[in-house]
C-alpha cells in the first residue's frame, strides 16, 4: 500500500472539523480520486449486473424459438459473459480502491498520531491516560478506517442497486416497480430502529470489553502487589464478575442479531413471494412477458437483499464518526512548540543559572514551588535535599522547559528562559530521572540513545565506566548487545539507573542533572560513581538531588526544600553551623551508620 500519491505536506490536523463528515472527506485527501473512482466501479458493476436480467429478457422474448441462426446464439451468449466479466472486474476494482483509500488513510493517520502524541506537553501526558491513548490510536483508527473501506462504499452499493434495479423495472412495468417496493419503507425503519438499539447494547459491551481488559492489565502490571498482598482471591473474585457480565451483555447482544436477521428474512421473503406470485399472475394473463416476468424476479432480489442492511450500515456509521470524534480531540492538542524562541546561541551554554522569586503549579492545583531565588555560576554544583513530595523534582524539571514556571524569572547565562527554543535547551541539559526508562533494545542502543552523531565503542565504554555499569555489562554473554527487557536480561534498578547514567553522560551536555539517580545503588557503588562524576562535572553546571548527605555535602550550593520552599541555603560548613533540618539529618544518618559499623563489627569479632 503506498501513500506516495499522498500530498506530503498534508497534516490530519487540517481535517479538524465540527461537520464529521467533511472532517472524514478532508481527512481522505491524496485518496479522494480513487475513492471517487471506487464508487464509480460500483456504478458500473451494478449497471452490468441490471443489464445481464435485460439480455435475458430480450433473449427470453426476442431470440428464443425465432429460428435465428448458431453465429447469433453465440454472439449473445458472449453477452452473457462480457457482462459477467465486467461485473466481476468492476466489483473488484471498487474492493480494491476502497480498500486502498481506507488503508492509506488509517496508515497515515495512526503514523501521525504516533508522532503527535510524542510532541504533546508533559502536562498533556500527566492529565491523559495511556489506555486511552493507546485506545484512539488503534481501535478508533480501526473504525475510522472501517467506515471508508465497509461503511460508506457499502451505504453507496445499496443505494446504487436500489436506484439502478428500481429504473430499470420501472421501464419495464410501473406497477411491478411499486409493487416491488411496497415493504421497502418498513424494512428501513424497523431495521434502523433495530439497530439504534443493537448500537446501545454494543457501547455497554464495548465499555465492559474495556473494564476487563484494564483489569486485566492492572493486574498483570501489579502482580507483585497482588502476590504481596495475598489478594489473589479477591481479585480472582472481582475478574470473574467482570468477565461474567461481558458475557452476559455479550449474550443479549447476540440474542438481538439472533432475532433481526431471520425476521427481516421473513419481510423480504414476503415481499418476494408476493412479487413473484403477482408477476407470475400478470405473465399469465399476458400483462407482461416471459421475459421480463424473468428479468423482474432477477432485479427485485437487488432491491431487496440490500436493503435489509441499510439500518444496519447507518447506525456502523454513527460508530465512525464517533471514532473520528475521539480522534480528532488528540489531534487537536497543541504540540509543544519545540524550535519557538527567539534567542538561539551558536554554541554551548556556559551554565549560570539564576532562579529569582519562582513560583509554580501544575495546571490548577496548588503552588507546589514558592519564592525559589538562588543563583549558579557556570559549572557548580547545586544539591537539593528535602523530604520526598518538597519539590526538588519539580525544580530541576523547569530547567528544560518541561513545564512553565507560572511567577519570578529563571536565567541561564542572563537570559530569560522562555526566550530559549525548548530544542535547544533540552540539547544543552542531560537529565538523569528519578525512575529512568529502558527501551525493549539493546544496552547499546540505549546507551547511544539520542545522540545524532555516529558514536564509536570507546566513546560508549567510556561513559558505561563513569557510570559504573562497564564490568556489569561485560558480565553478560553477549556484552553491548545482550537485550534489555522481557526477551533480554532483567536488569536490577540500580544497573537500570546506571545505563540511564551512561546514556546521559554520553551526550555531554552543559548542563547535567542527576534526579536521585543513585537511589537504588549500594554505598560502595554509589561512591565510585561519585568519584567519576566528579571528573565529569567539571567546567559543567549540575544539579544533583540525593537523599544521603555524602553525596551532596561536596557541592558548591546545598538548597534545603521543604514544602516547595527554600529554608536553607548554603556549603556545607555553612549549614552545619546553623540550627536546622541540614543539621539534623546529617546528625540522624551519621548516627545510623555508626550503629551500623559497630554492629558490622561485633559480627566480625564473633
Ligand atoms: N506533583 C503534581 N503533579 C506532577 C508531579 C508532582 O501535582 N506531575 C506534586 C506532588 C507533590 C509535589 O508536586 O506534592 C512535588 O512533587 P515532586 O515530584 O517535585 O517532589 P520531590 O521530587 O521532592 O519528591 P521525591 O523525593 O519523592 O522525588
Ligand atoms: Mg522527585
Amino acid at each position: 500500500m503506498t501513500i506516495s500519491n499522498a500530498p506530503a505536506q498534508f497534516s490530519p490536523k487540517q481535517a479538524v472539523s465540527s461537520n464529521r463528515l467533511l472532517g472524514l472527506w478532508r481527512l481522505m485527501r491524496g485518496f479522494r480520486l480513487i475513492y471517487v473512482g471506487a464508487v464509480l466501479s460500483l456504478g458500473i458493476a451494478a449497471l452490468a449486473k441490471t443489464a445481464t436480467y435485460l439480455l435475458l429478457r430480450y433473449f427470453v422474448d426476442d431470440v428464443l424459438g425465432r429460428g435465428f441462426g448458431v453465429p447469433f446464439l453465440l454472439l449473445v451468449a458472449l453477452g452473457f459473459v462480457g457482462l459477467a466479466l465486467g461485473e466481476g472486474l468492476f466489483s473488484f476494482l471498487s474492493g480494491r480502491w476502497a480498500a486502498r483509500t481506507a488503508e492509506g488513510t488509517a496508515l497515515r493517520l495512526r503514523n501521525y498520531l504516533f508522532d503527535h502524541i510524542q510532541r504533546l506537553s508533559f502536562a498533556y501526558h500527566d492529565q491523559t491516560r495511556t489506555g486511552e491513548l493507546l485506545q484512539r490510536s488503534t481501535s478508533d483508527v480501526e473504525a475510522v478506517r472501517r467506515f471508508y473501506a465497509d461503511q460508506a462504499i457499502g451505504l453507496g452499493r445499496i443505494i446504487i442497486l436500489f436506484a439502478v434495479n428500481f429504473v430499470a423495472i420501472w421501464n419495464l412495468n410501473r406497477n411491478l416497480a411499486i409493487l416491488s417496493v411496497i415493504v421497502v419503507p418498513v424494512l428501513v425503519v424497523v431495521s434502523y430502529f433495530f439497530f439504534g438499539r443493537v448500537s446501545r447494547r454494543y457501547e455497554e459491551y464495548q465499555e465492559q470489553d474495556a473494564r476487563v481488559s484494564t483489569r486485566l492489565q492492572e493486574n498483570l502490571t501489579g502482580v507483585r502487589v497482588v502476590k504481596a498482598f495475598a489478594r489473589q482471591a479477591y481479585e480472582i473474585d472481582k475478574f470473574e464478575k467482570e468477565n461474567w457480565d461481558k458475557f452476559q451483555k455479550g449474550r443479549r447482544l447476540i440474542l438481538m442479531h439472533s432475532l433481526y436477521w431471520p425476521s427481516s428474512d421473513i419481510l423480504a421473503g414476503l415481499q418476494m413471494l408476493a412479487g413473484f406470485v403477482i408477476g407470475g399472475i400478470m405473465a399469465i394473463n399476458g400483462t407482461i412477458t416471459a421475459g421480463t416476468y424473468l428479468a423482474y424476479a432477477g432485479m427485485v432480489i437487488w432491491i431487496i437483499w440490500p436493503m435489509r442492511n441499510l439500518g444496519r450500515i447507518i447506525v456502523q456509521m454513527s460508530t465512525g464518526l464517533v471514532s473520528y470524534d475521539r480522534v480528532m480531540a488528540i489531534v487537536r492538542e497543541e504540540e509543544e512548540p519545540l524550535s519557538e524562541g527567539s534567542y538561539r546561541p551558536r554554541g554551548n551554554v556556559r551554565g549560570e543559572i539564576v532562579f529569582n522569586d519562582v513560583g509554580f503549579s501544575y495546571g490548577e492545583g496548588e503552588q507546589v514551588l514558592k519564592h525559589i531565588s538562588f543563583r549558579v555560576e557556570p559549572g557548580q554544583s547545586v544539591a537539593l535535599l528535602g523530604s520526598t513530595g518538597s519539590g526538588k523534582t519539580s525544580l530541576v524539571n523547569l530547567l528544560p522547559r518541561f513545564y512553565e514556571y507560572d511567577s519570578g524569572s529563571i536565567t541561564l547565562d542572563g537570559v530569560e528562559l522562555k526566550e530559549y527554543p525548548r530544542d535547544y535547551l533540552r540539547s544543552q541539559i542531560g537529565i538523569v530521572e528519578q525512575e529512568p526508562f529502558l527501551f525493549s533494545r539493546t544496552i547499546r542502543e540505549n546507551i547511544s540513545y539520542g545522540v545524532d552523531r555516529e558514536v564509536s565503542d570507546e566513546e560508549i565504554y567510556a561513559a558505561a565506566r563513569a557510570a559504573a555499569i562497564h564490568e556489569v555489562i561485560m558480565s553478560f554473554p553477549e556484552g553491548y548487545d545482550t537485550l534489555v527487557g522481557e526477551r533480554g536480561v532483567t536488569l536490577s534498578g540500580g544497573q537500570k539507573q546506571r545505563v540511564a547514567i551512561a546514556r546521559t553522560l554520553l551526550r555531554n551536555p552543559r548542563i547535567l542533572i542527576l534526579d536521585d539517580a543513585t537511589s537504588s545503588v549500594d554505598t560502595e557503588t554509589e561512591g565510585l560513581i561519585r568519584r567519576a562524576l566528579q571528573r565529569l562535572m567539571e567546567g559543567r553546571t549540575t544539579f544533583v538531588i540525593a537523599h544521603r548527605i555524602q553525596s551532596v555535602m561536596n557541592a558548591d550550593l546545598i538548597l534545603v526544600l521543604d514544602k516547595g520552599e527554600i529554608v536553607q541555603m548554603g556549603r556545607h560548613e555553612d549549614l552545619m553551623a546553623q540550627e536546622g533540618i541540614y543539621r539534623d539529618i546529617y546528625h540522624l544518618q551519621a548516627r545510623i551508620e555508626d550503629e551500623l559499623q559497630q554492629e558490622l563489627e561485633a559480627t566480625v569479632t564473633v
